[in-house]
């Protein structure tokens, strides 16, 4: 981060301080969505995590002018990032949970999940501007996992990660959230990681096979 080569990647660190203290309704401080269209299967819904594929107009709330269009930007292409980790405004992190591709909200974010008393003059946003965004979501890809994680779980540092590796991050998950756990749950959620995971069958759990790892059952 830090780049500020689009709106949309822009560091939390540029906003202001929320402006909770100073007055605004309770209502004005949160999103606002309106889903304009929603696909008949809409699935699967986006999380926290997940690779996004946008557009969004972005307009002023207070004169409806446009200060932001995806689309005249990187030759047309929608946008990739992923959701809730802080690589676009608060207000959009927030506006596109549980959100499937094909669907389309119009979203109004107010100015302390947006650019805040400080405005971003760059795109011409004004101090205390409420925003609102036009979103048109493509794709919810599995987002990607950290080196830093797979690292951590491959000891031996050969770039792949065995049963007794994984065994072994099992057990101190286990231990550090402490939950009660049926003495057959180690040995079959390992089985099931691999099943998931190791889809070439080679018994070992690759970075690119780990791309896809999840672990949300523990
Ligand atoms: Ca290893
Ligand atoms: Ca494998």
């Amino acid at each position: 981060m830090g780049r500020g080569i689009t709106l949309l990647l822009l560091p939390l660190a540029l906003l202001a301080a929320p402006a909770r203290a100073e007055g605004g309704t309770a209502a004005a401080e949160e999103v606002q969505i309106e889903v304009l269209h929603l696909p008949e299967a809409c699935s699967p819904k986006s999380k926290k995590g997940d690779l996004l594929n946008a557009h969004y107009d972005g307009f002023l709330a207070s004169d409806g002018s446009k200060f932001y269009c995806s689309r005249t930007q990187n030759e047309g292409h929608p946008k990739w990032f992923v959701l809730g980790v802080g690589q676009v405004i608060k207000g959009l992190d927030i506006a596109m949970m549980n959100m499937c591709p094909g669907e389309k909200r119009k979203v109004t974010i107010p100015p302390s999940l947006a650019y805040g008393q400080q405005g971003y003059a760059h795109v011409k946003i004004p101090p205390n501007a409420t925003l609102i965004f036009e979103i048109e979501l493509y794709a919810v890809n599995k987002g990607p996992r950290s080196v830093e994680a797979f690292n951590q779980i491959d000891k031996d540092g050969d770039k792949k990660l065995s049963e007794l590796e994984i065994s072994q991050y099992l057990k101190e998950e286990f231990a550090r959230d402490g939950k009660k756990r049926h003495p057959s749950a180690h040995d079959e959620i390992l089985a099931d990681i691999f099943k998931k995971n190791d889809h070439d069958g080679d018994g070992f759990i690759s970075a690119k096979e780990y791309n896809v790892y999840q672990h949300d059952e523990l």
